[in-house]
């Protein structure tokens, strides 16, 4: 046999069926699969059984030990192939990647190929021409400079080798069973120490997966452990105990000395006086010690002023020399940034002044509108409660008018953080942002924005948007609020696994932002609204509001858009009839051309609130936004224009519900599917009467107008 491929496998089950499923798929099948299960709680009988015909799988469990050093030591003792391969459950393979590496011969005692690092799963990657993260140039030098060079211990790792076997146990190579993390690297300086032939193989491609939920799954190699520290410094001691060549060492001695600048001193500092930071003090002190002068040449001021605190020898004349340090870079990035000195205004100042009872702070979408829930609980409390609370808005815009006696501050200003951090409220409609700590005696209502067809956070395997890091993100924001609104029982079982979020702390009171689609829908409010947003009184309105999509961005929170709707088109066929809203979504940056076709299309992208749209229009048109659950309690008619549904579906988001049998309107896929279903409106609402019927039952049961009434009793009448 010519491979023997060690997994060590620990947990997620759909890591590893791709894992498995790339080998399936390689065009060199000469290998046996070692799959070492490390105290394995999922069910894996199943996955692993469907293999049964195709791969040659010797399951394996650890049964005294843990760890992936453990793991891949009995997966070598029980290895029979001429070469050895290791590979992580959670990373896949190019389906060449094993024919090229073996292509490669045979008088080297280790062959090592490319890798690839991606934050998605394998059907995206393939689908996706953009999902490769990096391909860390330096993989094209010799594997002694892509030890030294790399950037961190954790990248240093022995995936992607193919090493001899034979000669591997004859140099009595093996992972060192107590280096939790970085046992890798012991190990790759053993190798580059006895083997007289490496050779490089570009074309076999390992594709590395970033874990995007470091609260799940969090990586081995990116996770933050308890003992990570401990690690790091056991690791620099067994590599210094090791007969290996003294520059992996002197590049070791540089990689610490950068981990204490970037991490280890801000972890004492936080860390003030305990027992740990003391312990880590006499660890990393006495390998502070022993940096040679030529080492610290390598370093930069900040490091070398690191090393130089660490070396004192008492733990009390250390804090101060790091805390000294500290605040010197803080102060220079105070001077950088204004709203990191607002922030630290607010940490040492605004903190310390009391809580404010009365005072409520409301935000709808990021300060770029008045509108929402977060609006109508406003304005319920101005009408029941008055003068008894001080009112305070977040709003970035001069010209949006808000009603009543209310203080405005500008999201970010200084006043902005005066305000959170001395109101005992905060009702916001999105995520706050993460580094703004909520004091224990503050109290949040998270309303949320809308019923999620889209998968939320934890119900999504891969993050496609901006933000990578968005699910560790949003479990911290969301472990700060204290009520989270639901408008129906779906939404209500869903944000309890997409935020795994406590069923408990969930208002089933529905959204208060739909009590004007029954207390206003009537002709007198109709017509005045249509007058406020310039619609003529003869035309019908077809309002158009698509969301955004996750992987077109500028930056996080800009994203781009393109409209597919061929708005000349649909003026001439529609144009006698109807007048067009164009709602792009908050997050969108570029903003639709109506250049001579303004009498027929209207931009209301920057008007206040969707609620008022929805009032006006005679049929709502969307793709994948939440739009539709609301609309759908005026009862009229939905379309959408879902061109893209494969891609968004399928390699974006994924989606709680069957879009193709569970919505209440049509799916269309071109301008002209479009204008067909406009001139025969009256047809598709007779087509899809039962669906809308059971779709209003099932999302719709919580609204009746009351919403804004509710919420205020079970949150300010407690
Ligand atoms: N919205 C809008 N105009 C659009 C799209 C959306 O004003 N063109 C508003 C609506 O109030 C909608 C909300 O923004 O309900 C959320 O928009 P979605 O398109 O659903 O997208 P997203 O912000 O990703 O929220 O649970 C809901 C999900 O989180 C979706």
């Amino acid at each position: 046999m010519r491979l023997s491929i060690v997994i060590p496998f620990h947990k997620g089950t759909h890591f590893l069926k791709d894992c498995l499923d790339s080998l399936q798929d390689q065009t060199m099948q000469d290998f046996e699969i070692i799959l070492v299960k490390d105290y394995v709680e999922e069910e894996v009988a199943t996955l692993l059984s469907s293999y049964d015909k195709t791969l040659n799988i010797k399951e394996v469990n650890l049964e005294n030990q843990t760890g992936v050093s453990s793991a891949r030591n009995l997966g070598v003792s029980m290895a029979c192939g001429d070469f050895l391969y290791f590979m992580d459950s959670d990373d896949y393979l190019k389906e060449d990647a094993l024919e090229e590496i073996c292509k490669k011969n045979s008088k080297a005692e280790v062959v090592y190929g490319k890798t690839l690092y991606t934050w998605f799963n394998r059907f995206v990657y393939t689908e996706s021409d953009n999902a490769t993260v990096s391909d860390q140039e330096y993989t094209k030098r010799s594997l002694r400079d892509l030890v030294l060079n790399r950037m961190h211990p954790r990248e240093i790792s022995i995936l992607n080798l193919c090493i001899n076997r034979k000669w591997f146990i004859e140099e009595k190579i093996k992972f060192q069973e107590d280096l939790k993390y970085y046992s890798d690297i012991t190990v790759l300086a053993e190798i580059l120490q006895h083997a007289e032939k490496i050779e490089y193989c570009e074309t076999a491609e390992y594709v590395k997966r970033l874990h995007n939920d470091e609260i799940l799954y969090p990586s081995l190699s990116r996770g933050r452990f308890e003992d990570r520290e401990d690690q790091l410094i056991l690791t620099y001691e067994r590599l210094s105990q090791c007969k290996i060549d003294t520059r992996i060492l002197d590049a070791f001695q540089v990689k610490l000395a950068q981990y204490c600048r970037m991490t280890l001193v801000k972890l004492l500092r936080k860390d003030k006086g305990s027992k740990w930071s003391q312990s880590q003090y006499f660890r990393f002190h006495k390998y502070a010690k022993t940096v040679n002068p030529n080492i610290k040449k390598q370093l930069t001021r900040q490091e070398r002023k690191t090393l130089e605190a660490l070396c004192q020898d008492e733990y009390k004349a250390c804090r101060k020399k790091i805390n000294r340090m500290l605040a010197i870079t803080k102060l220079g990035k105070m001077i950088q940034s204004r709203r990191f000195f607002y922030r630290t205004i607010n940490h040492y100042i605004f903190t310390k002044f009391s809580q404010k009872n009365n005072w409520i702070v409301f935000e709808s979408f990021l300060g770029k509108q008045y509108s929402d829930s977060c609006r109508y609980i406003y304005e319920e409390l101005q009408k029941t409660k008055g003068n008894q609370y001080r009112y305070i808005w977040i709003i970035n815009d001069k010209n949006i008018e808000i009603p009543g006696n209310v203080t405005r501050v500008k999201r970010f200003s200084l006043k902005y953080f005066y305000y959170m951090t001395r109101a005992k409220y905060w009702v916001n409609n999105m995520r706050q942002p993460v580094w703004f700590e909520k004091r224990d005696s503050q109290v949040m209502l998270e309303t949320w924005h809308g019923t999620p067809l889209k998968k939320l956070v934890f119900d999504m395997e891969d993050v496609t948007s901006a933000s990578p890091t968005y699910k560790k993100t949003v479990f911290t924001q969301s472990r700060a609020w204290d009520y989270l609104i639901a408008d129906n029982p779906f939404s209500y079982e869903v944000f309890q696994s997409c935020f795994l979020y406590e069923k408990e702390k969930i208002l089933k009171l529905g959204y208060p932002r739909n009590d004007i689609l029954y207390l206003k829908n009537n002709d007198t409010e109709i017509s005045k609204l249509k007058e406020k947003i310039g619609i003529p009184k003869d035309k019908k309105v077809l309002l158009y509001a698509p969301t955004w999509r996750d992987d077109e961005y500028y930056d996080k929170g800009e994203y781009k858009f393109q409209l597919k709707l061929d708005l000349p088109k649909l003026k001439e066929a529609i144009g006698d009839e109807y007048v067009v809203l164009l709602r792009t979504h908050y997050f969108i940056a570029d903003s639709i051309d109506t250049t001579g076709i303004e009498d027929f299309a209207i931009n209301v992208s920057k008007y206040p609130d969707i609620a008022d749209l929805y009032l006006v229009s005679d049929i709502c048109m969307t793709d994948y936004s939440s739009v539709f659950f609301d609309y759908a309690n005026l009862k009229r008619p939905i379309l959408f224009f879902t061109y893209d549904l494969e891609k968004y579906r399928d390699v974006l988001r994924g989606f709680y519900i069957d879009i193709e049998k569970e919505v209440p309107g049509p799916l269309l896929f071109t301008n002209e599917e479009v204008i067909q279903a406009i001139k025969g409106i009256d047809q598709v609402e007779e087509e899809y009467k039962e669906k809308y019927e059971a779709f209003y039952e099932r999302f719709c049961c919580w609204d009746d107008g009351y919403a804004a009434k509710r919420v205020v009793k079970a949150v300010f009448e407690k």
